[in-house]
């Protein structure tokens, strides 16, 4: 029978733990080869469709912390085990090479078992080995003397500098300019250009920032692939042999830019995951073409390198353009570096980042998020959004109310807003349309204020459809109903 642990030896266990993950934190930094990362893969496969889909809605993007935080716990644990089992060595056969060598080793073991990296592992097992080889077992013991307890102190430490030093050191910034990007530039001015002049400089204009661009991510760490390593496979029931493409033949194919809006279905009706950039990438139709898709359902089904994968008709994927570049810059690691796909006019779920595979399909299969639970492979909704940044009071007294609308590829005709809860309504001034057929447009709307106001806003497509007003949840198909807010000037 195995002893109950005392008090201070799990103590220790926990101190041994943290070691190993900070060590392999700081080798690996926020990526894949960070131990916790499968650990959170795991977690978030784990977790009911129904536990997702309510954090999605009631947490929002900050949902994430909830599982990060079980995963570096139980990341943890496991390292806390393993010290707890070298320190049982150590009691017993009274070698503390021997316990530190186990330790070490079984680390070493689980590291590269999760994470698939034998040489970065050494980051997690280093520190572990070696804080069971030092540390003061049994505090009433002589032998652990101030001395050995030094020397833990600096193991711990020097795992915990170093950890730091390597964020520190980790560059997270500068990205390299895209491949075939001339006139990139030019775009982003016409789109600076176009954009209304509002009073709040932190409102987003017609083009999102790469750094401020919205993140929807199945999985805590984004999949780190080279342009060198990278290949797509068109594959599945095809009428002529599979394809794979390289980078180099990707970006070798006639490049365009194209101003684009992203929107996630999971977002709530006011939220901020709607995003628009200057694209640059190769329309996919010919790819297609060359191996004669051939399957029952005429449809298709994508897969990313993080395990991601939707399935929707082949016609839309023709619609679909292979992206590199965003705002003249690579695609940064976070919005599908180094190729992903953009399909026009539907959610956001339907342009895989990381794009590693497309499947000709015989039978419909559902994707990630179908299976739990959403539809977001259809079309967007209409929506005008009107976002803290947007409300402003101006320097003569008036109000200022600004925001984006948004409807897909039926465009944006107009932006009505209210101040007095719905009964009259003013068209608002918008922005200049961008060249493009799936882009947002900018509204503005001044007013006198005089105490509190019920502020509603709703956009109008270029077919004359009003934005829906009844209400609804994000799950299944998108948030619905018109903003409202009291502002109370
Ligand atoms: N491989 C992969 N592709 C993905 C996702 C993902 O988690 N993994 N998320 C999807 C969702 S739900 C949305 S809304 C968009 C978001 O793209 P962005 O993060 O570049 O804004 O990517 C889509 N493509
Ligand atoms: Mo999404």
């Amino acid at each position: 029978m195995l002893q109950r642990p005392t008090g201070h030896e799990l103590r220790l266990a926990a101190l041994g733990g943290v070691s190993g993950v900070a060590g392999s934190y700081a080798v690996s930094g926020y990526t894949p080869s960070f131990v916790v990362a499968p650990i959170d893969a795991l977690v978030v496969s784990l977790t009911p469709g129904a536990v997702v889909q309510f954090v999605i809605e009631n947490v929002g993007s900050a949902g994430h912390l909830l599982h990060i935080a079980l995963s570096l716990a139980l990341a943890v644990g496991l390292f806390a085990g393993v010290t707890l089992a070298g320190l049982r060595l150590v009691d017993g056969a009274g070698s503390r090479l021997s316990g530190g060598l186990l330790s070490g080793l079984l680390s070493w073991v689980a590291a590269t078992a999760t994470t698939g990296a034998p040489l970065l592992a050494v980051g997690a097992a280093a520190p572990v080995g070696l804080f069971v080889a030092l540390a003061p077992l049994d505090r009433t013991r002589p032998r652990f003397d101030a001395s050995r307890r030094r020397a833990i102190g600096a193991v711990a430490g020097f795992a915990g500098v170093s950890a730091v030093t390597g964020t520190l050191l980790r560059d997270d910034g500068s990205l390299a300019a895209a491949p075939n990007t001339a006139g990139v530039e030019e775009q982003l001015q016409a789109a600076e250009g176009r954009s209304l002049s509002v009073n709040n400089a932190d409102l987003t204009g017609l083009v999102s920032g790469v750094r401020e661009f919205y993140n929807t991510d199945i999985a805590e760490f984004d999949p780190e692939i080279t342009a060198e390593e990278w290949s797509m496979t068109i594959t599945g029931e095809t009428g002529a042999d599979d394809l794979t493409v390289d980078y180099g033949d990707v970006t070798g194919m006639p490049a365009e830019h194209r101003y684009l809006t992203l929107r996630c279905v999971g977002e709530q009706l006011n939220g901020h995951k709607l995003d628009t950039a200057v694209w640059t990438g190769t329309p996919i139709a010919p790819l297609l073409d060359e191996v004669d898709p051939a399957g029952d359902c005429d449809c298709v089904l994508l897969r990313g390198e993080d395990g991601y994968f939707v399935r929707y008709p082949t016609e839309v994927l023709r619609t679909g353009f292979l992206t590199w570049g965003m705002n003249g810059q690579e695609l940064p690691t976070s919005h599908g570096h180094p190729v992903r796909v953009l399909i026009p006019g539907h959610w956001g779920e339907t342009n895989v980042k990381w794009l590693t595979e497309i499947e000709l399909l015989d039978e419909p299969v559902d994707g990630y998020w179908e299976r739990r639970g959403w539809q977001g492979t259809g079309t967007v909704t209409t929506v005008a959004k009107l976002w803290d940044e947007g409300i402003t009071p101006l320097s003569d007294g008036r109000m200022e109310l600004a925001g984006h609308a948004y409807a897909g590829l039926r465009g944006i005709q107009r932006v009505e807003v209210s101040t007095d809860g719905g009964d009259s309504w003013t068209d608002a001034t918008l922005s200049e349309p961008l060249p493009g057929d799936d882009v947002w447009r900018q509204w503005r709307h001044r007013y006198d204020p005089d105490g509190a106001h019920e502020v509603v806003v709703r956009a109008v497509d270029r077919d004359g459809n009003v934005q829906t007003e009844a209400e609804s949840n994000p799950a299944p198909t998108g948030a619905t109903g018109w903003v409202r807010r009291t502002i109370d000037a």
